[in-house]
């Protein structure tokens, strides 16, 4: 039974039912439009045969405008008189010049540089022929595709990236260490020079620090050599080195069945706790597929459905969160086809691939955020409410044992802090531009604390109560804010924890 043969019999009414119902609508619709034809009419005194003329000749502000492409500097002042005598003679009733810097089309000798002096002469030349022929012109406010950018904006105010270098500590331990700089490649995602634009990117041109961020690492988190997994392929050797190097330039390939099905594995020594995978391809970045797992090697249970590139700003790097799973074996299958043409934008399933190409794949035993790279701005996402982060345990938040407790006078002698120090009221402080001696409090032990556990000074609080103040919380939501308020002292609404 179709699912149109389904939907028919569930509905109260039969066709000849529903299409009596419609008429009636339609009908009384066309009864209100017809009325609002004929006051029209009778308030302009016009006729059908107005209607026809505006519809023949239609005026000025009927007439499309259209998207007027000068790439590359192939511009010439004939070629600007051509096109818009062409617009003015087919109906366009305006052009809106969008100058882009990309290849292709007719190439001109001399090139015309965007905001060089030849530019503005063609553009005056264009403003002028406009004038003569009627038509209307607008422009972008600058070069297309690189937005508001040009010649003289320096790297210093032209746009950037966030980049960044991760150092592993032992600790408790004090560092004089210099910490690596990150990469200063120009290109879409950290220091993945493959990802860098073809043209108009200046390479390792800028670079400054922004912020140094130091975090305890959460106990579940293993490194992937730690794991020591052995990596096979549907598809030949592969070379386990190049898929977890932090670079999209080594990469391995693996050739794809008649199916145009491939799949690349690790096996573990012992089950492993997973809760992310990373995976990086080049070009149009990770096809279609899903990441599966297995006790035994040879059931294999799906746990995320890789949906294809996104045809626009693909990004190439993805990492997928899910509820931890133990797995002996985990792999990555790729198909290269949509399960289903309506889950692809262009509606048709594309061809599967002979072969593919992975240049990461590595798996967490920590929590992620799901998608991190595409909701920090660096690919794209759709509908972003189809990929939630997965609630995470307490083994990844942070441990109450990192909390300075200051209601005990052994821990604010540790501290270093005074009652009065708590007390202090800070509205007035506030006021008068000096920093409460509350907030100093948090100045000194933000760098070695979670939190701290402090007594309460609320109005109406009895005597013992206490706050817990957190200044950092686990790296991945969403969170849960239990709240203990046996005295009701606290209004009920977020603004008591937040
Ligand atoms: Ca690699």
């Amino acid at each position: 039974m179709t699912q149109a043969a389904r939907a028919g019999r569930m509905f109260p009414y039969t066709e000849d039912a529903i299409m009596m119902r419609t008429c009636k609508v339609l009908f009384a619709a066309a009864a209100v439009a017809g009325l609002a034809v004929l006051a029209a009419s009778m308030v302009s005194g016009g006729d059908a045969g107005d209607l026809e003329r505006g519809f023949l000749r239609p005026p000025d502000a009927a007439k499309p405008r259209v998207w007027w492409h000068w790439t590359g500097g192939n511009v010439t002042r004939e070629g600007i008189t051509r096109d818009l005598e062409w617009m003015q003679r087919v109906g366009i009733g305006g052009a809106h010049v969008a100058d882009i810097g990309m290849e292709g089309g007719q190439i001109v000798p001399d090139k015309v540089e965007f905001f060089t002096r030849a530019w503005f002469d063609a553009l005056g030349h264009a403003a002028a022929e406009s004038d003569r022929l009627g038509l209307e012109l607008s422009i972008f406010s600058s070069s297309g595709w690189s937005l508001t950018g040009g010649p003289w904006v320096g790297p210093e105010q032209a746009m950037k990236k966030l980049v960044w270098s991760e150092t592993g500590i032992e600790g408790p331990a004090r560092i004089g260490r210099r910490l690596p700089q990150p990469p200063a490649h120009a290109g879409a995602f950290g220091g993945l020079r493959g990802t860098a634009p073809r043209r108009g990117g200046a390479p390792d041109a800028f670079y400054r620090d922004s912020a140094v961020v130091a975090f305890r690492t959460p106990p579940d988190e293993t490194w992937m050599g730690d794991l020591a997994p052995v990596l096979t392929s549907s598809g030949g050797a592969v070379d386990p080195g190049v898929l977890c190097d932090d670079l999209l330039e080594t990469a391995a390939t693996i050739t794809a069945g008649d199916d145009g099905v491939a799949w690349v594995q690790y096996a573990f020594p012992r089950p492993a706790r997973i809760r992310a995978v990373t995976l990086l391809a080049p070009g149009r970045g990770v096809p279609f597929g899903r990441i599966q797992i297995s006790a035994d090697g040879a059931a294999y249970e799906t746990i995320v459905e890789l949906p294809g590139a996104v045809p626009y700003r693909a990004g190439g790097l993805k990492t997928y969160a899910f509820p931890a799973v133990s797995a002996r074996f985990l792999r990555v299958v790729l198909t290269g086809a949509a399960p289903d043409p309506e889950a692809v934008m262009s509606q048709s399933a594309p061809k599967p691939e002979g072969r593919y190409q992975l240049a990461e794949f590595i798996v967490h035993t920590g929590a992620r955020v799901d998608r991190w790279q595409d909701k920090a701005g660096f690919g794209l996402i759709y509908a972003y409410e189809t990929v939630p982060t997965p609630p995470v345990g307490p083994e990844a938040a942070i441990r109450p044992a990192d909390v300075v407790d200051l209601t005990t006078k052994g821990g604010r002698e540790q501290a270093r802090v005074t009652e009065a120090d708590m007390a202090a009221p800070w509205f007035g402080d506030m006021k008068e531009g000096r920093r409460p001696a509350s907030w100093l409090i948090h100045d000194r032990l933000v760098s070695e604390a979670a939190g701290i556990l402090v007594p309460s000074f609320a109005f109406r609080a009895p005597l013992g109560a206490t706050n817990l103040v957190l200044w950092r919380w686990a790296e991945s939501g969403p969170h849960r804010v239990r709240v203990h308020d046996p005295d009701h002292v606290l209004p009920k609404n977020r603004a008591s924890w937040t």
